[in-house]
């Protein structure tokens, strides 16, 4: 029961992310968002200066790409935001970050999108101090991210939070997740399930949702308003009762109804 709430809740976070990404096309932008190593490793340490798996090792420390399959006491580490694999920025050696270049369209704004937590240590060696990372786009910082442990964090319990930033391409820009959090050397904010979508151009449409219809009309006399549309064959209908002359000009309105074909109107004395 208790795993089963845990599921849950990771489900509703990611549809909080998910949702607010339905209003762009969703593009591959960036490559391995999911942080997922290469096939038959559970487990890789990245160097500073190396490339791994879309994404190169660019802090002051390694980084490790982590996955279900790294065994931890007590079990294995995750679970993940998404796929089997995740990075804790702080390797072994403190302050790691990650990096990639992407490639995008010139002006186009971006929603990044991605799942941050902490590496809250080994069993009995809790590492739960705060855990802080900084986003820069194109070498610009975007945003500077918190984790807060609870006690009840273990490396097989790991919570997720979602967040998400907004940015400008240039047509080449480079993503960067630089661990800030300098308190351990080897347990630090940990990433997954990132992703780069453009939003939607924003458009003004102009509706009409309503015409006025106004006649002159003289008393003595009753009129009749019609219409008719592709959708009455084009033969005049009865557009309400008939109406008695006032001497003066006579208003109704009709509803344009989203999409409707063209429609005309005509008013006709009867006798
Ligand atoms: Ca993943």
């Amino acid at each position: 029961m208790k795993i089963l709430m845990k599921r849950e809740l990771l489900r509703a976070v990611i549809g909080l992310c998910l949702i607010a990404l339905e209003d762009g096309a969703r593009a591959e932008v960036v490559a391995n968002g999911g942080l997922e190593p290469l096939p038959g490793d559970t487990f890789k340490s990245v160097m500073p200066g190396a490339s791994y798996a879309g994404w190169r090792s660019v802090g002051s420390g390694d980084i490790e790409f982590t996955t279900d399959q790294t065994a931890v006491p007590g079990g294995f580490f995750g679970p993940m935001a998404e796929g089997s694999g995740c990075v804790d920025l702080n390797g072994i050696r403190y302050q790691g970050a990650v990096s990639q270049m992407l490639t995008n369209k010139p002006g186009v704004d971006y929603a990044v999108c991605f799942a941050m937590s902490g590496n809250p240590g080994v069993l009995g060696t809790p590492r739960r101090g705060t855990k802080t990372m900084d986003v820069t786009w194109g070498g610009t910082n975007v945003g500077s991210f918190v984790f807060t442990h609870l006690p009840t964090d273990t490396q097989t319990n790991i919570r997720w939070e979602y967040h998400k930033i907004y940015v400008t391409g240039t047509g080449l820009d480079e993503i960067r997740f630089t661990s800030t959090s300098g308190t351990y050397n080897d347990a630090g904010p940990v990433i997954d399930d990132i992703s780069v979508s453009p939003l939607p151009d924003t458009y003004l449409a102009v509706r009409v949702s309503q015409v006025e219809l106004c006649w002159n009309s003289l008393s003595n006399f009753t009129y009749q308003l019609q219409y008719r549309s592709m959708l009455t064959t084009n033969l005049w209908l009865p557009f309400g009762g008939p109406v008695l002359g006032i001497d003066g000009v006579i208003c109704t309105n009709d509803t344009v109804v989203p999409g409707e074909l063209q429609k005309y109107y005509r008013v006709i004395r009867v006798p």
